[in-house]
C-alpha cells in the first residue's frame, strides 16, 4: 500500500517540504508538499538525490578502519575505544591542541549533528577548531556580531515586501537563497517584479538569478568595497540618509560620515568597473525606494574584504531606513531562539592562529591556516585531526596542499558517510544514519528565515540495524573518552534522542509550543512574518546599534592600500544538481553534459586563440589544472570561472559515479595565503590565475 511522508528536505537551506510516497522502503515519489507553510509546494532536483544517498551502495554505513592501507569493518565499540585511547595518548604527549577538528557544511544541515558534534569537539578544549564557515560565511557574522552585538543576528530582506531587492554575489535562483532561507526563490522574485517593485544583480557573471532580474550590473571581482563605499558616500553627501526610527539607538553616525569621507565615486567607478552614473543611481534608489533591501552573499563575503563589505552592506541598509522595517531588512525570532538567551561575551582574538598569527573568531580559526598547522612543527603542531560533514581536500583553499599534509598526521578520524578524496585519509571512518533515515528540525535556518515558521520531521526508514545515528555516535564516543580517562561520562552515560533534546529547548518559548505541537503537524506550523523589533533584539547590553565599529573602520586603511595584480580573476559557479563535494555520487543529479568547463569571455577567448570544446592549462601560485573550456558572454572580460567540488578520484576512495566525471578541483588553484585578513575568511573569489592553451 502506497503511503505519504512529509519531511523538510535538509540539503540546502531553503527547508522545502517534501511529500514523499513510498510503499514500504521503497521511495515512489518525492515531489513538493503543497501544504507546507512555507515552501507551498517548490523544491528543486537535490531533493530527489535523498533518495540516491538512501539506496547508495558506496555510502557506508558501519565503521571501517584502515589496516596496512586497507579498508576493513571495525566495531562501533572497538572504534569508540581506539579512537579514545588515541586521543588521550596525544593529550597527554602534545597537548589538547595537538588535535584539530574540522566541520564541514553537512554538519549544520543534521539536527543530530548539530544538537551532539559541536559539544563533542568542544569538551576536547584544543584551540584548533576549524570550520567550512570560515570559506563562506563568517565576515557575516562578524560585522553582525560588531553592530548588532550577536553573530547570529543577521539582517534578513522581507523579500516578500520589498519593492527594491538588490542582490550583490548571490545566486539564489540556483543556490536556493543563503543566509537567507527562502523557498520557492523564483516565485518570491516575480512577485517583486509584478508588483512593481525591482530585482538588480550585481555580479561578475550574467547569472540565471541575473537573467530573472529587472537589471544587471557587472562588478569586477573583489571590488565590492569600493561599490558600497561610494553609495554611502553618495547618500550622505546628497543628504539622503533616513533613519528616524533607527536613530536614537544608533551610535557612530557622524564618525561613519567621516570614516568614508575620502572614498568617491569616480575612483568607485575605476576601480570596479561600473558607469558612475549607475553608481548614483543604486545609491539613490536604495535610499529613496521606501522598502529596499542590499542583500550580499558568497561572492562578497569570501574575499579579501568580506568583512568591510558584509560592515557596508549593513550600514547602507541602516541609512537608508531600511533596517527594521516591513519590505526592507528584519531579524527573525525563531521557536527555538539561542539569540534571545545568548549573553554578549567576546568572541574575537582570544587566541592566535601558531603559525600565520590570525585571530580566532566564534572559537575558530581559520580554516586557510590548516595545512600550515599540520605541515609546522614545534608546540602546538596538529597531530591528530577529526573531520565531521567535511571534505576539505576539495573545498578549501589550496586543497592540493591539504592533501598532502594529511599524510603528516599521527592520526585521523572523519564522521562522515562517504569514503572521498579527505576521508580516503582517516584511520577510522564512523559514517551516521543520514537523510530520510533520520528525523530533522532546522536549529540554524530558521534563525535565517524569510518568514517565522517551525517544523519537525520524523525518519522516514529506519536505519540498518547496526548503524547508528549522529547523536548517537557523539554521545557514546563522549562516554567512552569519559571513561577511558576516567572520568565520570557526561549525562550519567545517558544517550539523549535528538526528540528529547527539542522537548528540553521548547520548555519555554514565546510561541508557547511544545514538541508535541510540533509532532502533530506534518506540513509545518507558520509564526507569522518577520516583524520590527528593535532595539529590544538587539545582542548587546546597551541595546544600540553601532554602525561605525573601531575594527570595521580601521580596516578601510587595507582595502585603500590594497593594489591590483596582473592576470585574469577566477570564480565560482554552483549548479542546481550539485552540493558543494558530495553529491556527485547520484546518477540522477550528475547526468547530462559535463558541468565541470572553465568559462570565459569571447574577448579573452580571441585574444587567447581559443574556442569552446579546447583544452587550456589553469595556472595560479599554488597550482595548475588543465579543463574544457566554454566560451561565453556571460562571464565579464578578464574574468575566468571554475566551478568548485570536483576534482574526484584521488587516491584509493569509493564514489563510483562521482570517479566517471571527475572533473578538476577549483581549489587546486585558489590560495591559502589570501584571507580577508580582518576575519579569517577564506579569499577564494579573485584568484589571480594565467590560461594556456593545450594542445
Ligand atoms: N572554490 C570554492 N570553494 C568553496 C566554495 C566555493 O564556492 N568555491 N564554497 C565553500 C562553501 S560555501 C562551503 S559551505 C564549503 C563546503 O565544504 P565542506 O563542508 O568541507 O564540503 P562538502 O562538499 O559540503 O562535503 C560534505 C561532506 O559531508 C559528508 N556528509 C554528507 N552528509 C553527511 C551526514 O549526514 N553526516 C556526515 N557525518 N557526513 C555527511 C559528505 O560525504 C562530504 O564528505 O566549500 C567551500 N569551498
Ligand atoms: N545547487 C546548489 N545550491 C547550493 C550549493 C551548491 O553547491 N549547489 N551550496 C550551498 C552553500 S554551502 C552555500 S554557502 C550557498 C551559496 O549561495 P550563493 O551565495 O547564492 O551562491 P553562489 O552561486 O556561490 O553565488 C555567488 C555569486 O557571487 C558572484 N561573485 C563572485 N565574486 C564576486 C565578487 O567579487 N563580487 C560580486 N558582487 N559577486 C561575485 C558569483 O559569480 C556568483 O554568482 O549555496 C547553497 N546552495
Ligand atoms: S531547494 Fe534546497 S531544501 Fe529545497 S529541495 Fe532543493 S536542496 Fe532541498
Ligand atoms: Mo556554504
Amino acid at each position: 500500500m502506497q503511503q505519504f511522508h512529509y519531511r523538510t528536505c535538509n540539503l540546502c537551506e531553503a527547508m522545502c517540504g517534501l511529500k514523499i510516497t513510498h510503499e514500504n522502503q521503497e521511495i515512489i515519489k518525492i515531489e513538493g508538499d503543497k501544504e507546507d507553510t512555507f515552501s507551498r509546494g517548490h523544491i528543486c532536483p537535490k531533493a530527489y538525490g535523498l533518495k540516491e544517498i538512501y539506496q547508495d551502495p558506496d555510502r557506508l554505513k558501519t565503521p571501517i578502519k584502515k589496516v596496512n592501507g586497507a579498508w576493513q569493518p571495525i566495531s562501533w565499540e572497538l572504534a569508540y575505544k581506539e579512537i579514545a585511547a588515541k586521543i588521550i595518548e596525544l593529550n597527554i604527549k602534545h597537548g589538547p591542541d595537538s588535535i584539530a577538528v574540522y566541520q564541514g557544511n553537512p554538519s549544520i544541515h543534521n539536527l543530530g549533528t548539530t544538537l551532539t558534534g559541536p559539544r563533542f569537539f568542544k569538551a576536547l578544549k584544543t584551540k584548533n577548531i576549524y570550520s567550512a564557515s570560515s570559506s563562506d560565511q563568517v565576515p557575516h557574522h562578524f560585522a553582525s556580531w560588531q553592530m548588532f552585538g550577536h553573530p547570529m543576528l543577521v539582517p534578513i530582506t522581507d523579500i516578500d515586501n520589498t519593492e527594491l531587492f538588490i542582490i550583490a554575489g548571490g545566486n539564489p535562483l540556483v543556490s536556493n537563497g543563503s543566509m537567507m532561507t527562502v523557498p520557492d526563490i523564483g516565485n518570491r522574485l516575480k512577485s517583486i517584479s509584478k508588483r512593481g517593485g525591482k530585482v538588480i544583480v550585481i555580479d561578475p557573471r550574467y547569472t540565471e538569478t541575473a537573467a530573472k532580474a529587472d537589471q544587471h550590473i557587472f562588478i569586477k571581482p573583489g571590488t565590492d568595497a569600493w561599490l558600497f563605499t561610494a553609495m554611502l558616500k553618495y547618500i550622505f553627501d546628497e543628504n539622503l540618509v533616513n533613519m528616524e526610527h533607527l536613530e536614537d539607538f544608533t551610535d557612530g553616525l557622524s564618525e561613519l560620515k567621516t570614516a568614508i569621507s575620502d572614498f568617491d565615486i569616480a575612483t568607485a567607478s575605476q576601480k570596479t568597473g561600473i558607469d558612475q552614473n549607475v553608481i548614483k543611481t543604486l545609491a539613490a534608489e536604495i535610499a529613496k525606494t521606501k522598502k529596499a533591501a542590499l542583500y550580499g552573499r558568497m561572492g562578497i563575503s569570501t574575499q579579501a574584504f568580506g568583512g568591510l563589505n558584509n560592515w557596508l552592506i549593513n550600514a547602507i541598509n541602516i541609512v537608508s531606513g531600511n533596517l527594521d522595517i516591513e519590505g526592507g531588512l528584519l531579524f527573525t525570532k525563531p521557536l527555538i531562539d539561542f539569540i534571545g538567551k545568548a549573553k554578549p561575551k567576546n568572541r574575537y582574538n582570544r587566541w592566535q592562529s601558531r603559525v600565520r598569527k590570525f585571530p580566532e573568531f566564534l572559537g575558530e580559526l581559520p580554516v586557510a591556516c590548516l595545512s600550515e598547522e599540520i605541515e609546522t612543527e614545534g608546540k602546538g603542531q596538529i597531530k591528530m585531526l577529526m573531520t565531521s560533514c567535511g571534505n576539505p581536500v576539495l573545498s578549501i583553499t589550496n586543497g592540493n596542499r591539504l592533501d598532502k599534509a594529511l599524510e603528516k598526521l599521527d592520526y585521523m578520524v572523519s564522521f562522515d558517510i562517504y569514503l572521498n578524496e579527505t576521508t580516503k585519509h582517516a584511520d577510522i571512518i564512523l559514517p551516521p544514519a543520514t537523510g530520510i533515515e533520520t528525523s530533522h528540525y532546522d536549529l540554524s535556518f530558521n534563525a535565517l528565515a524569510v518568514r517565522n515558521t517551525a517544523k519537525y520531521s520524523p525518519a522516514l526508514f529506519p536505519k540498518q540495524d547496526d548503524a547508528k545515528y549522529d547523536w548517537e555516535i557523539f554521545q557514546e564516543l563522549g562516554h567512552t573518552l569519559a571513561k577511558a580517562a576516567g572520568m565520570e561520562p557526561p549525562n550519567n552515560g545517558k544517550v539523549y534522542t535528538p526528540e528529547e533534546m527539542l522537548t528540553i529547548s521548547l520548555k519555554q518559548n514565546d510561541y508557547d509550543l511544545s514538541f508535541k505541537d510540533l509532532e502533530q503537524q506534518n506540513h509545518g506550523i507558520d509564526l507569522g512574518p518577520l516583524k520590527p523589533q528593535l532595539p529590544e533584539r538587539l545582542g548587546n547590553e546597551d541595546k544600540r546599534i553601532k554602525i561605525c565599529p573601531e575594527l570595521l573602520v580601521n580596516d578601510l586603511k587595507r582595502l585603500i592600500q590594497s593594489s591590483e595584480k596582473e592576470g585574469y580573476l577566477l570564480i565560482g559557479k554552483r549548479h542546481l544538481r550539485d552540493n558543494n563535494s558530495w553529491m556527485h555520487n547520484s546518477e540522477l543529479l550528475q547526468k547530462g553534459k559535463n558541468r565541470c568547463l572553465l568559462l570565459i569571455n569571447p574577448a579573452d577567448a580571441k585574444k587567447e586563440g581559443i574556442k569552446t570544446g579546447d583544452k587550456v592549462a589553469v595556472k595560479s601560485r599554488v597550482g595548475e589544472v588543465s579543463i574544457e573550456v566554454k566560451v561565453t558572454t556571460d562571464i565579464m572580460p578578464g574574468v575566468l570561472v571554475i566551478p568548485h567540488g570536483y576534482g574526484h578520484g584521488k587516491g584509493n576512495i569509493k564514489l563510483s559515479v562521482a570517479e566517471k566525471n571527475p572533473g578538476v578541483s577549483a581549489n587546486d588553484l585558489t590560495d591559502d595565503m589570501l584571507i580577508d585578513e580582518l576575519t579569517g575568511n577564506a579569499a577564494f573569489s579573485n584568484v589571480r590565475v594565467q590560461i594556456s592553451a593545450l594542445a
